[in-house]
């Protein structure tokens, strides 16, 4: 790293940078001014970021969230009878609350608990949905689930489902992931069980296409980072020095995003800076993709058994059911 790039004054960068929490500021500078610059996805999410992932969602290219919602539309009765009816039905990164509200005319959950970073997020759509399903019970939890997290109590303990649609588990690094199913194993009894959406291992023209699409709305998606990194950080990040780049890594299965440097740019903030030669890239997200053998062995490592799976007809996606009796 060039010597120009230095931590100093961080407790000055914490005392500029008024409004972010320490920890937030230290990982970013971390992130930064590590050899291999990197950056957490979960900073992608500010008001524009959340906007233009929904937008992916809909692009021709992304198939995930079609396909899931597919695989819905097709098996919701055999998952119905697979996983029972009542209990609790836990969303996790429940958002508009949209994909776990189709679930409930037919596993008819006695409790549903939206998760989200922030309660505020999920306030509207849970009235909406109780005005809908005035009989099921609804609490809304602000948890951080990249952080330790433990359900409160009125999180009813019989027959828990918890929910983690989308293949966001494909955000975390496969021991990450592993740590987070068995924290949910922690919290499950013996009747409990998982429900997952899970991005299938394919063709690596279809995986790069997806996070490269023509209109450019994953790489708005992905530069939109630097801004929110400018308003949390204080940083001057100018977006148009910088190139989206995604591909597939074949060999560590995993779609690898990245921004390039266009030209030499030098990033300065409150009490830090870097600079970054020509071509040079900061990682800001990986998306696993697994088979359907390879996720059931990590299920497995984390105590739930039983898994049973739902596909789409190219099996591109996967939506795994697993037990943790
Ligand atoms: C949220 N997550 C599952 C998306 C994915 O496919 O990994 C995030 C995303 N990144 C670029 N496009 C979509």
């Amino acid at each position: 790293m060039p010597e120009s790039n230095s931590l100093a004054n961080t407790a000055n960068s914490v005392a500029n940078a008024r409004t972010t929490a320490p920890h937030i500021i230290r990982e970013l500078e971390n992130g930064l001014l590590a050899d291999a610059a990197h950056t957490s996805p979960k900073y992608f999410y500010d008001a524009v970021g959340s906007v233009l992932f929904e937008a992916i969602c809909v692009l021709p290219e992304y198939y995930p969230t079609r396909t899931e919602a597919e695989i819905f539309t097709q098996h919701m009765g055999d998952m119905a009878r697979v996983i029972g009816v009542g209990g609790s039905l836990i969303d996790l990164g429940a958002g508009n609350c949209a994909k776990a509200a189709r679930l409930f005319p037919v596993l008819h959950p006695d409790q549903y608990v939206p998760i989200d970073i922030s309660v505020s997020h999920l306030q509207d759509a849970v009235r909406r949905l109780q005005q809908r399903f005035p009989h099921i019970e609804m609490t809304a939890l602000g948890l951080d689930l990249a952080q330790d997290w433990k359900l409160p109590a009125e999180v009813r303990r019989d027959k828990r489902l918890f929910f983690y649609p989308g293949s966001s588990i494909g955000n975390f690094e496969p021991e990450e992931a592993l740590a987070f199913l068995c924290h949910l194993r922690a919290a499950c009894d013996s009747d409990a069980g998982i429900l997952i959406g899970v991005d299938l291992i394919k063709d690596k023209s279809l995986l790069d296409a997806a996070y490269a699409d023509s209109l450019g709305v994953t790489a708005a998606f992905n530069l939109n980072l630097l801004r929110h990194i400018n308003h949390l950080l204080h940083t001057d990040f100018d977006v148009r020095q910088w190139q989206h780049e995604a591909f597939f890594n074949t060999e560590k299965s995993r779609i690898e995003m990245h921004l390039r440097a266009r030209e030499n740019i030098q990033v300065s903030w409150p009490g830090g800076q870097r600079n970054f030669i020509k071509g040079e890239h900061i990682h800001t997200e990986n998306s696993y993709k697994y088979s359907i053998q390879g996720f059931n062995a990590l299920l497995a490592d984390a105590g739930f058994s039983h898994s049973c799976h739902w596909t789409d007809k190219n099996e591109w996606f996967a939506v795994i059911h697993a037990k943790a009796a």
